[in-house]
């Protein structure tokens, strides 16, 4: 596979959408425009709406376009993150991870033996790719969004098998006393955007929008809103307008 450079300043990252209500019938609907679609979707099991068993259908609806998936799961269970991984899932991104000790732990959750611990099922074998060329397989995304895990990044990105960390600006913002838009914030990610070049790791992060996404550092991958926030947007603008 082709390796995808790292970002360097002013290169585009890949950009995704984060789904938090959408079921697939829905999910079909927006990926449809093969011209216009997202690049990745992250599926929330942490927060949103959206049930652990909804998860086969989403998947199976994104495999169909051809759009990778990283689910959030809900915690750092092995039992989480191997589900997520059985359904197809091309990466994990786990919620506050503030030790390299966590971070080992959720790689040997994504790696059968000898090298982890993740269960091997029934399931049909299946050769999985992230879908990004140059994106490790299955892409292992520890969240750093609490100061504690901003402190900790070096060593979390140090970690074997870990393949970026993914910044959450709000509760790193509420966690550090900032505003998630805020200088400091800014001056965090690239500090974090820095850090993961020093380790040729990615950097993903959650932007608050797309003209948010505009102001943020070096990053592989961005988040430019969540199904909910986008349609809420459209709403406002179109109904601020005809009213
Ligand atoms: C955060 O910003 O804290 C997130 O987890 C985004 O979903
Ligand atoms: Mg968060």
């Amino acid at each position: 596979m082709s390796q995808l450079p790292l970002q360097s300043p002013g290169t585009v990252p890949v950009p995704g959408l984060w789904l938090t209500v959408l079921g697939p019938a829905a999910l079909a609907a927006v990926l449809a425009d093969e011209a216009a679609r997202p690049r990745w979707l992250g599926i929330d099991l942490q927060h949103g709406e959206i049930a652990a068993a909804d998860l086969p259908d989403l998947l199976r609806c994104a495999e169909l376009h051809d759009t990778p998936v990283l689910v959030r799961t809900a915690d750092h269970s092995a039992a989480a993150i191997g589900r997520a991984l059985d359904l197809g899932a091309r990466g994990v991104v786990v919620p506050a991870v503030e030790r390299a000790g966590q971070a080992a732990s959720i790689v040997a959750a994504t790696r059968f033996a000898p090298d982890g611990v993740r269960s091997d099922g029934y399931r049909r074998p299946r050769a999985r790719s992230t879908g990004l060329p140059g994106f490790s397989d299955p892409l292992v995304l520890p969240m750093v969004e609490t100061a504690a895990g901003l402190a900790a990044a070096g060593d979390i990105l140090g970690v074997d098998g870990v393949s970026g960390v993914f910044v959450g600006p709000i509760d790193l913002a509420r966690s550090a006393g900032w505003r998630p838009d805020g200088p400091e914030l800014l001056a965090a990610v690239a500090d974090l955007s820095a850090l993961s070049r020093d380790h040729e790791r990615r950097l993903a992060m959650f932007a608050l929008s797309a003209e948010h996404a505009a102001t943020l550092p070096p990053l592989d991958l961005v988040a430019l809103g969540t199904d909910l926030g986008l349609l809420g947007t459209a709403v406002s603008h179109t109904f601020g307008e005809a009213r």
